[in-house]
C-alpha cells in the first residue's frame, strides 16, 4: 500500500481560472495546459508526477513573437482551448488565437519551454483544435463543430478539405472541445456539448477509423452535472489520460458556485480530475467529487508556493500574468532593485491597455497585501474579473481610495489620507457566512495596514458582482497590482490562502 494512502486529495486539482485543460503523459510525468484569453504570458503549463498535485512550470507563449494581443482586445478574447500532445519525441501544442492569427501550432522538447514560434494553420477552421496521429503517421486535426482535416504538422499545411465527422447529441448546443484517441480497437471522439455554463457535459462516440464514421455512446452524456444541486457545476471540456498502472482519468473544467440562486462562481472555470472506468468499451464517469479517492501510487506534492513575492528575481515568476502585454517600459523589476515598477498608459483600470500584473485567485477565501510607493503616481491593488468588473484600493501621494467598477457603474466607496512613505494595501476575501437565498458568494474587504501592523478596513463589497454569472465571459478573478497614473513601485506582494 502506498505510504500516502488515506491522504485527502482536493478537487479542483488546479484551482482558480484554469479552464479547458488538456493533458498528456510522458513516462511517469504528466503535463496540463489551459486557456489564457487576454493575459500575457499565455497558456500556463503544469507538471505532475501523481496526477493530483500540479506545479506550474512555465507559460508556453512567453514572448511577443509567439503572442501579440492588441490593446483593444476585449476581455475573454485571445487564447482559447489548447491541446497538448507528445509525439515523436516532442511536445505539440495546438491552439486558437481568436484575436487574430486563428489556429496555430507550437512545439517543444521540454514542456517547460522554450516553445517554438507559431506555425500558422490557415486551413484549419474554427476553435478548439485537437491533434492525433494514426499508425501510418497521418496527423488528424479535429475542431469544434465537429470537423476534421488532415494536417502536415511540420509545415502547417492542410491536406484536403475539412469535413464534418459528428454533430454531437441531436438537439444539444455547442459540440466543441474534441479530442480523438486510439484506445484498444476503436478510435474515440470525446467532445463537450451543452455550452460551457450549467448545461455543460461530455459526450463520446467511437469508430474503427480516425476519420469516422463515429457511433455515439448509447449512454451520452458520459458526464454532466446539469440539473443538479451539486457543489461542482458546469462540468465539461474534458481530456483523457491513462496512468502507468492502466487506470484511466479525465481532466475537465468545472466551477464552484456559492451563495443563493443562481449561485455565483468567482474563480472562473477550474481544472478538476475524475476517475474513469470502462464498461463495454465505453467510459463511465461518476459524479465529480470535491475529494478524490487517493490514487494507487505514492503522492508527490510539489514545493509549497511561497506567500510572499519579494520581486528579487530578474524575471517574474510564471504565476504572474499581465493584461494583454508586458513591455519592459511598463513593467520591470530592473528599475528599482527588489521592487516591481509599473508605469501607467491610460488613467484607470477601465482602459483596455491598463497596466496590471496579477495572479489568479485560487482559493474561495484568501488575503492579498502589497507595499506600494505611490510618490510619483497612482496605483494599487485590484481584484479583476474583466475590464468592466473589478474592485480596487488605490494610493496616490494624497489619498487612498476604494473603487468599484461594475458594468457601466463606477464609484468611489471610501477614502482616507495616505500615510507617509510606502503604504501596505490589502484585500481580504471571505466566504459569505451562510448560504441563504439572498447571500452572495463572498465579501471583499479592502483596507490599509497601520504602522503597528493592524489592518484598518476601508470598505467591504459583495463579491457577486465579480462573478461570471454577472460579468459573463470565460475568465476568473485575478488579484494584482496596477498603475493608473505615472509610475508606482511595489516592494512585495503576499497571497495567503485561507482554507481551500
Ligand atoms: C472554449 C470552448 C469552451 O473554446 O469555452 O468550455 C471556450 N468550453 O471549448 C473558451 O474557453
Amino acid at each position: 500500500m502506498p505510504e500516502n494512502q488515506g491522504a485527502a486529495v482536493r478537487n479542483p486539482v488546479i484551482p482558480g481560472f484554469h479552464p479547458d485543460p488538456s493533458v498528456c503523459r510522458v513516462g511517469d510525468d504528466y503535463y496540463v495546459v489551459c486557456s489564457s484569453f487576454e493575459y500575457f504570458p499565455g497558456i500556463p503549463v503544469f507538471h505532475s508526477r501523481d496526477l493530483v498535485h500540479w506545479t506550474q512550470i512555465g507559460n508556453a507563449l512567453d514572448r511577443p513573437s509567439q503572442l501579440r494581443l492588441p490593446p483593444e482586445l476585449p476581455s475573454s478574447a485571445g487564447i482559447y482551448a489548447p491541446t497538448l500532445r507528445h509525439h515523436d519525441g516532442r511536445f505539440w501544442l495546438i491552439v486558437t488565437n481568436v484575436a487574430g492569427g486563428g489556429n496555430m501550432l507550437f512545439t517543444a522538447t521540454d514542456a517547460a519551454g522554450p516553445w517554438s514560434d507559431p506555425i500558422p494553420l490557415p486551413g484549419v477552421p474554427g476553435i478548439d483544435p485537437d491533434l492525433a496521429w494514426d499508425e501510418d503517421g497521418t496527423c488528424w486535426c479535429t475542431v469544434a463543430g465537429v470537423s476534421q482535416v488532415r494536417l502536415d504538422p511540420s509545415t502547417g499545411e492542410t491536406l484536403g478539405e475539412p469535413h464534418k465527422v459528428w454533430s454531437g447529441t441531436p438537439g444539444a448546443m455547442a459540440p466543441e472541445a474534441p479530442h480523438l484517441y486510439r484506445i484498444g480497437e476503436y478510435w474515440y471522439l470525446l467532445i463537450a456539448e451543452g455550452g460551457t455554463e450549467r448545461g455543460h457535459g461530455v459526450a463520446i462516440a467511437r469508430g474503427s477509423s480516425p476519420s469516422g464514421p463515429f457511433e455515439p455512446c448509447p449512454h451520452n452524456p458520459v458526464l454532466t452535472h446539469r440539473g443538479t444541486n451539486r457543489p461542482i457545476q458546469n462540468t465539461g471540456h474534458a481530456d483523457l489520460v491513462q496512468a502507468p498502472d492502466g487506470s484511466w482519468w479525465m481532466v475537465l473544467l468545472a466551477v464552484r458556485p456559492r451563495g443563493g440562486t443562481p449561485g455565483w462562481h468567482v474563480l472562473g472555470r477550474e481544472t478538476f480530475l475524475a476517475p474513469v472506468e470502462w464498461v463495454d468499451g465505453w467510459p463511465v464517469v461518476g459524479e465529480v467529487p470535491s475529494e478524490l479517492p487517493t490514487p494507487a501510487w505514492p503522492l508527490a506534492p510539489g514545493p509549497a508556493e511561497p506567500v510572499r513575492d519579494d520581486f528579487d528575481l530578474s524575471d517574474l515568476r510564471p504565476q504572474w500574468v499581465s493584461l494583454r502585454d508586458r513591455s519592459p517600459e511598463h513593467c520591470t523589476t530592473k528599475e528599482r532593485s527588489g521592487w516591481l515598477t509599473l508605469r501607467a498608459r491610460g488613467d484607470s483600470l477601465d482602459e483596455p491597455d491598463a497596466v496590471f500584473v496579477g495572479r489568479r485567485q485560487q482559493h474561495l477565501a484568501c488575503e492579498a497585501r502589497t507595499r506600494i510607493d505611490a510618490e510619483q503616481g497612482r496605483g494599487g491593488l485590484a481584484v479583476h474579473l474583466d475590464d468592466r468588473h473589478h474592485y480596487e484600493i488605490e494610493a496616490s501621494a494624497g489619498q487612498v481610495r476604494v473603487l468599484a467598477r461594475v458594468g457601466p457603474l463606477r464609484s468611489v466607496l471610501a477614502s482616507r489620507p495616505t500615510p507617509a512613505g510606502p503604504v501596505v494595501l490589502g484585500v481580504r476575501v471571505s466566504k459569505a457566512p451562510d448560504q441563504g437565498p439572498r447571500t452572495g458568494p463572498d465579501t471583499l474587504t479592502f483596507g490599509v495596514e497601520e504602522p503597528d501592523g493592524t489592518f484598518a478596513e476601508l470598505g467591504t463589497l459583495d463579491g457577486r458582482y465579480l462573478s461570471t454569472e454577472v460579468a459573463g465571459g470565460f475568465t476568473g478573478r485575478v488579484i494584482g497590482m496596477y498603475a493608473a497614473a505615472g509610475t508606482v513601485h511595489f516592494d512585495w506582494f503576499d497571497y495567503t490562502p485561507q482554507g481551500s
